[in-house]
C-alpha cells in the first residue's frame, strides 16, 4: 500500500451546486476509487486564483489517500473523476469544476509527459501547502523542507480557512 495526497480545487460548479460541493463530492468519491481509502482530508478553504487573476477566488482542500493503485493508475482514476463532474480544459489556469492533483506518492519521484510527482510548484503554493499542514505538518518534501514550515511562508497568498473538517 501506498499513502498519496492529492490536491482539490474547484471555482466553477455544475447547476444547483456550489464549488465547495463539488470538492465535498470529490473528497467522498475519492474514498470510493478502487484499492483506495481515503485515510484523512483537510478543511475546505477559499484562495486567491494564482496564475490567471480574472476568475474566481477557489475553493481548495488536501486529501490523503491510502492505495494500491500504481501513480498512473491513480492519475487515470482522479482525471476520470474530474470529467465525472464536467471538467474542462479551455486554456491553461481556465477556471475549473473540479482539479486533482497527485501531489505525493509515498517517496517516488516520477518525472514523466503525463505525471511528475512530487508535484513541482506544489512548494510555493498557499493554496497547497496551506491545506497540507494541516493534515501533514510534519511531511517533509525532499528538496524544499517540511511542509509546516513552507506553508508559513505562503501566509500572505490571501488563503482563508473556510469551515472545519467535515464532509
Ligand atoms: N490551480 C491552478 C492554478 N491556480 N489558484 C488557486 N487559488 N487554486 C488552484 O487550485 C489553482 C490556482 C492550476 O491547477
Ligand atoms: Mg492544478
Ligand atoms: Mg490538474
Amino acid at each position: 500500500m501506498a499513502r498519496a495526497f492529492i490536491a482539490l480545487g474547484s471555482n466553477l460548479s455544475n447547476p444547483g451546486r456550489q464549488p465547495a460541493d463539488e470538492v465535498r463530492l470529490a473528497l467522498r468519491e475519492l474514498d470510493t476509487l478502487t484499492d483506495t481509502r481515503l485515510l484523512s482530508h483537510s478543511s475546505l478553504y477559499r484562495t486567491a486564483p494564482v496564475g490567471y487573476d480574472n476568475q474566481p477566488d477557489f475553493i481548495n482542500a488536501v486529501a490523503e489517500l491510502e492505495t494500491s493503485l500504481s501513480p498512473l493508475a491513480l492519475l487515470h482514476a482522479i482525471l476520470a473523476l474530474e470529467n465525472q463532474h464536467g471538467r474542462e480544459r479551455p486554456f491553461p489556469n481556465a477556471p475549473r469544476v473540479l482539479d486533482l492533483d497527485v501531489l505525493l506518492y509515498d517517496q517516488v519521484s516520477i518525472s514523466s509527459p503525463e505525471l511528475t510527482v512530487p508535484h513541482p510548484r506544489m512548494h510555493e503554493r498557499g493554496f497547497v501547502l496551506l491545506p497540507l499542514a494541516e493534515i501533514a505538518p510534519e511531511l517533509a518534501l525532499a528538496a524544499h523542507g517540511k511542509v509546516s514550515t513552507l506553508a508559513v511562508q505562503c501566509a500572505d497568498q490571501g488563503v482563508e480557512k473556510l469551515e472545519e473538517n467535515a464532509l
